[in-house]
């Protein structure tokens, strides 16, 4: 049962399987708790389906046919969260200050439903009121116009449309900056850097056909029951077929475990069990560039490498395969927390294999060494030719619904990934060249006072963020914030010195009228296929504007008219927004409507290292010598823990659905440390206790986050748990991914305070 807060805690581990009984049990607790039972049930039946919507929650692959419900447990939470009856008013504002709002939990905040109104933040009573929509977009304006473009951001979150995405960067590059930061920046950067230096680009080759063909999956940090449940689906069918599932987890996550089909009524009715995974590893947080090197070098010793593959299409193998020789068990299997045994029994099926999948997530993403994390695991992939034939190639499970997209669509604070180009001819104008800020320099914009105003396209950003308390104390000092938003977060309730302003949208789910009729809008997938997504739902308020539209008020406002880029007329028809992001991307999107209509299941980018042609320095995939064997980028020490921090099954990241983490045994509170038996024992505290943590970083700031409650659990030792975003505070803005900056939110160094 999803509950509230501390009502009353509850620890009994779980050993039912994913999916099952719990998972109905908890769709039927949440779709009556939106009052709006009858549209959201009748909405998931359109759920990633031609002619439907595109799901809300994450980024998984479609597939076609689509199963009859092509929804899952937490997709129906999103959605329900999103078409919820329950309205922030301005009725709702009138009656609380923002001072009181910020006292509020996360999950209080959105469970008060949809904002309804454009809003303006008020300094003398404390309230947001209500202000007209023409002079919200002048007031922004005109508070824009003086400012040095340098100084501006515009963050994205990862949801919006390819068609929204697109006006965004369009709007900010015009402005004169590509300060775009997005929620990639926390999450697969190190993917999007990692890959294309590996194989050129910047996403996964797998498709979701290739689980039909592969013999073999590694799979590295990620918790599927969880964040990309239908891919259970694909998982279980994998596993029926003989392949093997070789699972790296410092947790034992249920869902890699075992599942029961919800929508399969015999195994319902009969509780059959599929086992997901035939190996479990529990590698050490930050321990897997050990490991992945263990099976490297099983696979060197025992000549289980494809020369051939090597020779024509790598680069560099010399160089790794003697760093890996040189490399001892010994180290191995300290840096890992695994023995050689487990390691070599691994590396033995991997070597068995004809074509393997490697599926990887935030395990791997989220550490200092997060981009050599990713690049060992291509290193395996190279070794024995997986890359760029059916049933094989890097799987990387995007966050958001739409979080790849948006980078495809030109959200880059890189240069040389924007087309700058095509911009200047298109659009008659210079595109900055100056490099922009992603998350990581914004968060340092905002505290040492160089970023003066934040415009939002969705998302919680100074919730997700590193370094909380710092950047709560600088966004105060904005000149600017704007926060385009379906619901209430803490991001919202931070007022800027100068103006604040909260700006309602349509959902995807809802019905998007405009001057040529309803619109469509189109998101790409992990596996970067597109999709058309059409909201049917009656809007949740008269007063919304869609996001097209309200960045094309902006926009308006803000910039010179420019025959060129006609902001009106595209809000009355998307198609031509699709047509402006064909001409700009014609290797993606040549004939970009055509296809939507010929292909309504959804249609394939491309891929060029899927076809075995490598964009990269050297022409070739290439081999990444790593140079440490510890990803977490600081040393070993008495006292001190690798916090990870984790999503539980009732959260979409900082939104919070309730307080049940069923998978993993935890209900009715977040406020918990995840221990290991030992560790306890060592720490000098018990079970049951509140502790707290506390960063331990070389630096002068005191970082603490209190009443924890200890829960004892099957972690590696030296490693403990905790949710995110609470734990958010304790992760010091410097601890980050060394070239792609995703703050290394898996490998937190803290000590705990009894
Ligand atoms: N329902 C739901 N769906 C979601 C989200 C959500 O919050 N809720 N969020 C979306 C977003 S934006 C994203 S990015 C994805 C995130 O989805 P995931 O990539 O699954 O991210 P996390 O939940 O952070 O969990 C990462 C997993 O890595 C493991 N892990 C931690 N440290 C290590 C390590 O050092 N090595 C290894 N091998 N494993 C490690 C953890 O135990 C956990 O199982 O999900 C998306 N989908
Ligand atoms: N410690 C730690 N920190 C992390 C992570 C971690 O694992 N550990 N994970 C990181 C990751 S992977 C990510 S992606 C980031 C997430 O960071 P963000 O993407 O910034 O945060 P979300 O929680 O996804 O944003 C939720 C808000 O989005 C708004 N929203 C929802 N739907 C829509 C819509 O359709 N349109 C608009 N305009 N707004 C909408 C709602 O108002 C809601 O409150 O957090 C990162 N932070
Ligand atoms: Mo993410």
């Amino acid at each position: 049962m999803t509950q509230q807060h501390d009502d009353r805690p509850d620890f009994t581990p779980y050993d039912g399987p994913a999916g099952g009984w719990g998972s109905v049990r908890s769709l039927a607790d949440i779709i009556p708790r939106e009052k709006n039972a009858a549209v959201t049930s009748a909405e998931l039946l359109r759920q990633n389906k031609p002619g439907g919507f595109a799901c809300v929650s994450c980024a998984w692959a479609k597939p076609h046919p689509p199963h009859p419900a092509e929804f899952c447990e937490n997709g129906a939470k999103a959605t329900a969260w999103e078409i919820t009856s329950q309205r922030v008013t301005p009725d709702f504002f009138r009656a609380h200050t923002l001072s009181e709002l910020r006292t509020w939990s996360d999950y209080r905040l959105e469970e008060a439903g949809r904002l309804t109104h454009p809003m303006k933040y008020d300094r003398a009573s404390d309230k947001y009121v209500v202000a007209p929509w023409e002079e919200a977009f002048a007031a922004i304006a005109a508070r824009l116009k003086p400012l040095n473009p340098k100084s501006v951001v515009f963050y994205a979150s990862g949801r919006a449309s390819l068609e929204t995405s697109y006006m965004w960067q369009l709007m900010a590059r015009l402005y004169g900056n590509q300060n775009l930061p997005d929620s990639s920046n926390m999450c697969h950067e190190s993917t999007s850097v990692g890959l294309k230096a590996a194989i050129g680009v910047p996403v996964g080759t797998t498709r979701i056909e290739d689980f039909e063909s592969c013999d073999c999956i590694l799979h590295f940090g990620q918790n599927v029951a969880t964040n990309s449940p239908r891919m259970l689906h694909q998982l279980r069918s994998v596993h029926r077929r003989g392949a093997q599932i070789i699972v790296f987890n410092p947790l034992r996550e249920r869902g890699l475990e075992r599942f029961t089909d919800p929508q399969n009524p015999i195994e319902m009715a009969t509780g059959k069990e599929t086992p997901i995974a035939t190996q479990y590893h529990q590698v050490k947080a930050g321990g897997d560039i050990a490991a992945m090197t263990g099976i490297a070098k099983y696979l060197l010793d025992h000549d289980a490498i494809d020369h051939d593959f090597i020779a024509r299409h790598t680069h560099d193998f010399a160089p790794f395969a003697d760093k890996v020789r040189a490399t001892s068990w010994d180290e191995i299997e300290r840096e890992s927390g695994l023995t050689r045994a487990a390691i070599e029994q691994a590396a033995a099926a991997y070597a068995r294999s004809t074509a393997t999948i490697a599926i990887y997530g935030m395990g791997l993403t989220q550490h200092v060494k997060g981009v050599d994390n990713v690049r060992m695991l291509v290193n395996l992939l190279l070794l024995r030719g997986n890359i760029g034939k059916p049933g094989a190639g890097p799987c990387p499970v995007r966050g958001h619904s739409n979080v790849q997209g948006q980078r495809t669509v030109g959200i880059t604070e890189k240069t040389e990934l924007a087309p700058v180009e095509k911009l200047k001819e298109i659009y008659g104008f210079s595109p900055p060249t100056e490099k922009g800020l992603d998350t990581v320099e914004t968060c340092r914009g905002i505290i040492d006072g160089t970023v003066k105003a934040f415009l939002s396209l969705g998302g919680n950003f100074a919730r997700a963020v590193p370094e909380t308390g710092l950047v709560e104390q600088g966004w105060a000092r904005l000149d600017l914030s704007v926060q385009i938003a379906t619901k209430l977060n803490r991001s919202h309730l931070i007022p800027a010195a100068g103006d604040t302003w909260l700006l309602p949208c349509l959902g995807r789910i809802e019905r998007d009228l405009q001057a040529t009729g309803p619109q469509r809008v189109t998101v790409e997938d992990s596996t970067s296929v597109i999709h058309a997504s059409l909201g049917k739902v009656e809007p949740a308020s008269p007063h919304l504007l869609s996001e097209p539209a309200i960045v094309a008020g902006i926009a308006t406002a803000l910039l010179p008219s420019n025959p060129a880029v006609p902001w009106d007329k595209w809000v009355d028809d998307y198609a031509l927004i699709r047509d402006e992001i064909a001409k700009v991307f014609p290797n993606f999107f040549a004939r970009f409507n055509d296809r939507l209509a010929e292909e309504p299941q959804g249609f394939w980018k491309g891929n060029k290292a899927a076809g075995r042609e490598f964009d990269t320095a050297s022409g070739r995939a290439e081999f990444l010598v790593p140079q440490e064997l510890n990803a977490t980028g600081f040393a070993p020490a008495d006292g001190r823990y690798r916090l990870l921090t984790l999503r539980s099954n009732d959260q979409f990241n900082t939104t919070i659905y309730g307080y049940s983490d069923r998978f993993r045994g935890i209900n009715g509170t977040r406020q918990v440390v995840l221990m290991n038996r030992d560790d306890i024992a060592r720490a000098g505290v018990v079970a049951g206790q509140k502790v707290t943590l506390a960063t331990d970083a070389q630096d002068n700031q005191d970082r603490r986050v209190r009443d924890l409650t200890v829960v004892e659990y099957n972690v590696p030792p030296g490693c403990i748990a905790a949710y995110y975003p609470e734990c958010n505070p304790l992760i010091p803005l410097s601890h980050h991914a060394d070239e792609s900056h995703v703050p290394a939110a898996k490998s937190v160094p803290v000590r705990i305070v009894a």
